[in-house]
């Protein structure tokens, strides 16, 4: 039998060339070679998106190649996330926390927060997906009525990044960000920005920092969780470029 690294090799490459049925297949049999979940994800599934992404940065891949690793990626998480749920369902039932997580209008760029919210679920938090594109009425109607402790927007294009702010502002104008912590991210924004101009109270590189990132806020009262985010995500910003 295949070692559970040569079966994240195969995975990863049937992602890469954008393999949507052979994706399922190989996260199922590294789930059945006992596989933790999030490995598939992180080690099996991730690099080989990642390295689609790279191709099409280098000209070497095109706009079909790349929806294909996309949905090829879509396939293997739909198979590890119903594990992940039953898992973090029998670790215990109270959640580690509520967070909603979209993308700004004129985005459809799902994996890297599909990533992170499987991530999430994992690791125990309950997630609300609030999908892609969301106009910003829908953003702020969500918000009312899920009222999660932590909202994530995330931006993967510089001509969608501009929607983010604004998004803050009209929730912090309507008073929906009392008791919320709300994050940017993506591969569009960097850390500098979401606390400059987004206004954030945090950002994450990659899901495993929001992960971190979460679970500090978390640690905190409500009433403290706006510093705790901030300390984490901005404090040593001086010397970064990030
Ligand atoms: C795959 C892909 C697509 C797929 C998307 C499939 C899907 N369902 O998501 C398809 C083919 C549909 C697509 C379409 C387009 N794309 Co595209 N796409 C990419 C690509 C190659 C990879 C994105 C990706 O999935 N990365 C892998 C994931 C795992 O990484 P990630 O998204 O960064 O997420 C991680 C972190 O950022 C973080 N994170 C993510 N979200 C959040 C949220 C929060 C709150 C936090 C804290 C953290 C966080 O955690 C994640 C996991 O670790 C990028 C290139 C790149 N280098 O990113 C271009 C890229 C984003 N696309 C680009 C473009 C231009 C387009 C198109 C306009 C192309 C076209 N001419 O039609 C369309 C636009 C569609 C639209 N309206 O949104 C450009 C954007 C350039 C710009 N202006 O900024 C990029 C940068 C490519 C490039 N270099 O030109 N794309």
């Amino acid at each position: 039998m295949a070692s559970i690294e040569e079966i994240f090799e195969k995975l990863n490459d049937a992602i890469l060339w954008g393999e949507e049925e052979d994706a399922a297949e190989l996260a199922q049999t590294a789930l059945d070679a006992g596989a933790a979940p999030k490995a598939v994800i992180k080690d099996g599934m991730s690099p080989g998106v990642q390295e689609a992404g790279e191709k099409f940065n280098e000209g070497e891949f095109f706009l079909p190649e790349l929806m294909l690793a996309g949905e090829a990626m879509k396939a293997g998480i739909a198979i590890v996330m119903p594990v992940l749920l039953a898992l973090a369902d029998e670790e215990g039932s109270e959640s580690a926390g509520r967070i909603m997580m979209g993308t700004v209008e004129g985005d459809v760029h799902d994996i890297g927060k599909n990533i992170c919210m499987a991530m999430l679920t994992a690791e125990g938090f309950e997630t609300i997906d609030l999908g892609v594109d969301n106009e910003l009425d829908d953003i702020v109607e969500a918000v009312r009525k899920e009222k999660p402790d932590i909202l994530g927007l995330g931006s993967y294009m510089t001509t969608t990044m501009v929607n983010i702010a604004p998004a803050f502002e009209r929730l912090r104008a309507e008073g929906l960000t009392n008791g919320m912590v709300i994050l940017s991210g993506g591969v569009a924004v960097n850390r500098r920005w979401s606390k400059d101009v987004a206004q954030a109270n945090g950002y994450g590189d990659d899901a495993w920092e929001l992960i971190r990132l979460c679970k500090e806020i978390m640690a905190h009262p409500v009433e403290d969780r706006i510093e705790a985010a901030e300390k984490f995500a901005f404090s040593d910003m001086a010397f970064e470029h990030n």
